[in-house]
């Protein structure tokens, strides 16, 4: 196992999570976030979607997700989760490698919206040329099956290059870009997660996955916080939404902006 994280870090995954997430491509790491603090988050997220929401576009497919519209910078209560140094110091341990936050979403599926999230790498979503790239998807309700969990295809990373696909293979045919790219993904297996709130799972970015909507007569309430590695090269391709006006391709991530993991946990509280 890579060392990256410093002993004395906020949370320190263990060893089945990092053959889970090396081997199968994602890893569920059940009550990382407290529950005093799950709730304050929850209001936060809402209130944030109430106040910026909107569907989110997911490449062109329709999907019953709501979302923040504006980056996570410009919400002040929302920074407190992004910058979470749990949730950062478990990424950082299972990526292997020093990484840094790309983005930080609020994400809703209201009751019995029940559009799907298309099947879906992250990667060719990604203006990014990076060593590795992890979503940290925060469960900030219960969200049984009905709800619209997440379902993995494991071992789906592992696949032939090329990982990333054209984004106009996406906005052409958005529900099934990714078995026309990779054939062989329909045929793997699929694994269902529900989640309890304060639950984290996290995946890399070539790996598939997709949800089902909302069957439930709750609201499905989740944060994904994107991290890339520390050295990511800021490179969007054609097709690829503009989040932030002051990046020139080519350029490296500042770290005032997309701070690094070890920042984060330098300014973490210690016990
Ligand atoms: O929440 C969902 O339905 C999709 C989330 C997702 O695609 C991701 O976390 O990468």
């Amino acid at each position: 196992m890579t060392k990256v994280t410093p002993p004395d870090a906020p949370f320190i995954v263990d060893e089945q999570h990092i053959t889970d997430f090396r081997e199968h491509g994602f890893a569920r790491i059940p009550g990382l976030i407290p529950a005093d603090e799950v709730a304050r988050w929850r209001e936060i997220a809402l209130d944030t979607i109430e106040e910026d929401g909107r569907r989110a576009g997911m490449g062109g497919g329709g999907t019953a997700l709501r979302t923040t519209s504006d980056p996570w910078w410009k919400h002040d209560t929302m920074t407190g989760l992004v910058r979470h140094p749990r949730v950062a110091a478990a990424a950082e341990q299972l990526a292997g490698t020093p990484m840094r936050v790309w983005s930080g979403q609020a994400y809703a599926k209201h009751p019995h919206d029940e559009v799907p999230t298309i099947w879906h790498e992250d990667l060719t979503l990604t203006p990014l040329d990076a060593p590795m790239n992890v979503n940290a998807w925060v469960a900030l309700v219960d969200v049984p099956v009905e709800r619209g969990c997440l379902i993995f295809l494991p071992d789906s990373h592992k696949r032939p290059e090329p990982h990333r696909a054209e984004m106009s293979a996406v906005k052409s045919h958005a529900t099934t870009y990714m078995f026309n790219e990779w054939p062989e993904l329909e045929w793997y297996p699929r694994v269902t997660v529900p989640m309890r709130a304060g639950d984290v799972t996290f995946h890399q970015s070539t790996l598939g996955h997709g949800s089902h909507g909302n069957h439930s007569d709750g609201t499905r309430l989740a944060f994904i916080i994107s991290y890339t590695g520390a050295s990511a090269i800021y490179q969007p391709r054609p097709g690829h939404q503009r989040m932030d006006e002051d990046l020139v391709p080519g350029q490296q991530l500042p770290d005032h902006r997309y701070p690094r993991v070890s920042d984060l946990l330098a300014e973490a509280p210690r016990p």
